[in-house]
């Protein structure tokens, strides 16, 4: 299985160029599903140790569906799928250009939840364009075990995301053990509590948001393995701007700059929507770190991925 490896602002994408699992026609959402029904060992063995990392995005490349697109990819975690995903689209664009299939200018991606561009600004930048991201509910109380009430807004960037700005403690990298476990806890209790995005679908990403220097915001991103973020969160980030501009708190156009838990960062502005959310668009850098062949010898007790369920 070829593959190449990238890191955007610290989070690690590896794009499967070839060897992945064939998954046939349909919508993108369709071949997703497919993906997650019928290949959760593949998706395992490639992004769990020892080839992989848990903070790892995996970025499956398959035909677009629209002549005009450069590629369809479907992302997934050690826990599943992801319907799209900031930083690893950012690496994916890297990882196209670093390939030579893509220059300088704009391009369109297809993801299982809708088109996205990328305008690839030289070999280590791009900006995005989200999907539609808004909020859902506002101010949600849940009471989480071992921490008392926590407030926050439940609201889509592409994925499900709880945002919250009660902090069981200072938003540092010497805290992320103590933060992995309260957006592990508020994330149970969110699921106990009933608490679900459209559809019943899981709230599967948790953000602890504070105050720093140098950006408008600092955070600390659960994703659905259980890893925390090392990117600032490109879908969160969408879902947290589609809060602000439903508070009118930022304006149309107004950057945002927001700072991951290691302190790399983003840059965001964003437009109306067309369904009354808005238009993120999301600035971040890329490197590719590693092309590689994967291998899976019979014979090797650990080919299926250490921790895969
Ligand atoms: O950048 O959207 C993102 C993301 C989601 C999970 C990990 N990174």
């Amino acid at each position: 299985m070829r593959v190449i490896d990238s890191h955007t602002e610290g989070e690690p994408t590896r794009v499967i160029l070839s060897g992945g699992p064939e998954l046939g026609k349909g919508s993108m959402a369709e071949r997703a599903a497919r993906l997650a029904r019928d290949h959760g060992d593949f998706c395992k063995s490639v992004i769990c140790e020892p080839r992989g990392a848990e903070a790892m995005v995996g970025a499956l490349l398959v035909p677009p569906l629209r002549p005009d697109s450069v590629a369809g990819v479907i992302y997934f975690n050690a826990a599943g799928n992801l319907g799209m995903c900031g930083h690893a689209t950012i690496g994916t664009a890297i990882t196209l250009a670093h390939l030579g299939q893509i220059g300088p200018g704009r391009h369109r991606l297809e993801t299982p939840v809708g088109g996205v561009t990328v305008d690839l600004h030289s070999d280590h930048d791009a900006s995005i364009t989200n999907v539609e991201s808004y909020r859902l509910h506002k101010a949600v109380t849940v009471a989480v075990p071992g921490l008392g009430p926590v407030t926050g807004d439940i609201a889509w960037g592409g994925n499900w995301f709880f945002i919250t700005r009660d902090l069981p403690c200072a938003l540092e990298p010497g805290h992320i053990r103590q933060l992995t476990d309260a957006t592990l806890r508020t994330r149970q209790a969110l699921q106990d509590q009933g608490w679900t995005g459209k559809g019943g679908a899981w709230i599967d990403h948790v953000i602890l948001l504070g105050p720093c220097d140098g950006a408008d915001a600092r955070n600390f991103v659960l994703c659905p393995s259980g890893a925390y973020d090392r990117s600032p969160c490109g879908t969160g980030t969408s879902a947290l701007l589609a809060c602000l501009a439903a508070d009118g708190k930022l304006k149309p156009g107004t950057p945002w700059v927001q700072k991951s838990i290691i302190g790399s960062t983003y840059t965001l502005h964003y437009e109306m929507g067309e369904n009354g959310g808005i238009i993120p668009t999301i600035c971040g850098r890329a490197w590719v770190t590693a092309e590689a062949r994967l291998h899976f010898a019979p014979g090797d007790p650990y080919a299926a991925g250490i921790g895969a369920a």
